[in-house]
Order: C-alpha cells, then structure tokens, then sequence
C-alpha cells in the first residue's frame, strides 16, 4: 500500500471516529433547526441591528476582539488574527476566462491554489474567532456574513469582518466581479463527513456570480440540469485552496449539490469529472508554500512520483472541510429601481404594440 493511500486510509479512520463523537453529542443536545437548505431565506442569530447602509460598496468592521479563552489568547492563534490575508497574485479576468474555463457545464471556471498552506490556516483560524456567529443548520453549520438576502434585495445590512473584506479585495483586484457588484455577502459552510448540501440554485436573491473558495478538505461538487432529479451531468472536484467562479448559465441552469458522503468515487454518479486536468497534487501536506504547478504524465504521476486523482479514484472526506462563497446582493433600493425599470419597459411594449396595432 503506498504511503499516499495509507495516509488517506488513517485520516478516514480518523474521521469516522470524529464523526461518531460527533453523532452521540448531536443526539444528546439535539437542536435540530427547522431551517431549510435554501440559503436565501436564513435567518442569523446575529443581534448586530446595523441602520441600513444606502451606497455604501465597502463596508468593514475592525477584527473581532478575541474571544476570552485559553485557546484565542495563548499560542498561534491569537498571532494568525493579525496577518492580512492574501490571495495568489496576479491573477486577472482573462486568465481566469481562458486557461480555467472547464468546459461542460459553459460559465464554470475553477482555480487551483488560489492561496497557501499557511494562508488557509490563517484563514480558518479567523473563522473560528467569529465561533459565535455559527448556525446550526440540519446537515451543517454556516455563519453568515453581510445581511439577509432577499428576493426583495439585502435586508438588515450588516459591515463585513475585515479578514473577508481582504478576500474580496484580492478578487475584486482579479476584475472578477464588476465594481458597482463588489460581493458584500458571505456564507461560510462546514462540512464533517457525512454531511453535505442537497441539490439546488442560489436564486434571484444575487447578483448571479459567485466565488467559492475551499479549505480544509476535498469534496466532489455535482452539477444537473435545473428541475433534474436524478441525472448528474459533471462533477468538479473542489480542492482545498481552490476557487469556483460560477456565473450565467451555470448560475441560473444547473443545480449545484454535494454528497452526504465519507468517501466517493470520482465519477461514480456517472457525471464525467471536468477538471482532472486542473488539479493539484492529491496531498499536499507536506508541502510549505505552494503555488508552484507541476506538470503530470499520462499516468496521473508526476515526476517526482506524487499522485493526482483520476477517474475512478476514491476521494476520503476531510474531518472538517469549510467553503466560502462571496456574492453580492443587491439593496433594497436598487432592487426597487431595477422593478420600476422593467415595469417602465413593459408599459412602454405594450404601449408600442398598441400603436402599431391602430396604425
Ligand atoms: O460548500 C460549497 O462548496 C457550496 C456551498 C453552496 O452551494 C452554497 O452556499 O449555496
């Protein structure tokens, strides 16, 4: 057995042992939440009743002050929470569009090591200092970030955290979303083995384009045709540190889903896997700093002997994988205009139409 999978085979085993732990507490403390996968419709915990903010795209709060505990004041923790987080740099929107377009489902672009090792520590660290701000959901845990998103446009505005807004940030340094679009919302998700989210669309609560970045662990993303019960048409597989940049078609016309799973099979749901061809080694650890791409051979090896997945491979969900997805979300205001616009047009086609018809 090779020391890749050996290691892989210890970090399942250890995963079903965190996730048993994790089972006999849910029971004991059950606080099932009635709320709904649907992501627009969440209602936070946060008691922070921010007055709505008009106009305002870049919206910061000072970093939390750390939580009063032996873990947040002693050790790296508390050091972490005073390093900026950056992004790989430079990146642009045609790189972006050209070399990470991943073909299949049209408006999917992913983005492997979009940070380093130590940056997704950093990263993590400063999600955990914000422990007040989780959700218990059925399936997951999720904070939320920015207000709540409504059809109607960003309810209870809120300023984001100054770690997210340096995240945003760098991609708005990528030109990936327009600048009167500046993401000020953000849902962190947490996955354990086994959990997942089922399938579904973000909705017209958006602006539609959405970065996603992965930490912590690997996960199959499976995409079908909206209203599709059961076909999957491609898998992507989100590396830890990668971004997926979804947008358009793939926004609006196919529904996104991850397996309630420990272990999958990469393409094992009969969708073909549309990013092999862009990922990073299977395991990474050992690695200090990244950002280096090596080129693979035919047989999924790389010079070195280092292993990338391939069809057919089992992928072992890490103990605790988090995503980040950054979108924006229109404000009460703007929605209102945008209405009026489209009822301004509509008046004025059946107003034309009339006047062609009498002619
Ligand atoms: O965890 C992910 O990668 C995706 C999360 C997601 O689909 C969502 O927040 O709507």
């Amino acid at each position: 057995m090779s020391a890749v999978t050996f290691q892989a085979l210890k970090e399942r085993l250890k995963a079903e042992k965190a996730n048993k732990q994790n089972a006999v507490k849910s029971s004991d403390t059950n606080t099932t939440p009635t709320k709904t996968e649907a992501t627009s419709t969440i209602t936070s915990n946060n008691t922070n009743n921010s007055p709505l903010i008009q106009n305002n795209p870049i919206l910061t709060t000072p970093e939390k002050s750390l939580p009063n505990s032996n873990k947040y004041l002693n050790g790296s923790l508390s050091s972490s929470l005073s390093v900026p987080i950056t992004l790989r740099s430079p990146l642009t929107i045609d790189d972006i569009n050209n070399q990470y377009t991943i073909g299949t489902i049209p408006t999917v672009r992913y983005i492997p090591n979009i940070c380093t090792l130590s940056m997704e520590q950093i990263i993590t660290d400063y999600i955990d200092s914000y422990d007040d701000r989780w959700i218990n959901l059925r399936r997951r845990r999720l904070q939320q970030y920015g207000g709540k998103p409504t059809p109607q446009g960003l309810v209870d505005p809120e300023p984001l955290p100054l770690f997210l807004n340096q995240i945003i940030d760098c991609l708005m340094s990528y030109q990936l979303f327009p600048t009167q679009y500046r993401p000020n919302h953000v849902l962190i998700n947490e996955y354990l083995p086994f959990q997942g989210i089922f399938p579904h669309t973000d909705g017209p609560s958006y602006y539609p384009l959405v970065a996603t970045i992965s930490i912590g662990g690997d996960v199959i993303m499976r995409y079908q045709p909206r209203g599709s019960s059961t076909s999957i048409l491609a898998e992507v597989i989100l590396q830890s540190r990668s971004l997926v940049v979804t947008s358009e078609e793939a926004y609006t016309d196919y529904m996104h889903s991850i397996a309630e799973v420990d272990t999958e099979i990469i393409g094992g749901t009969g969708g073909k896997c549309i990013n092999l061809h862009l990922l990073s080694p299977k395991d990474l650890s050992n690695d200090t700093e990244l950002l280096s791409s090596s080129t693979k051979n035919n047989n999924n090896t790389d010079t070195s002997g280092t292993e990338y997945y391939q069809e057919n491979d089992l992928l072992i969900r890490s103990p605790r994988r988090i995503s980040l997805t950054i979108r924006h979300v229109p404000s009460l205001e703007t929605r209102l205009q945008q209405q009026q616009q489209q009822q301004l047009l509509l008046q004025q086609n059946i107003e034309e139409k009339e006047n062609t018809m009498a002619i």
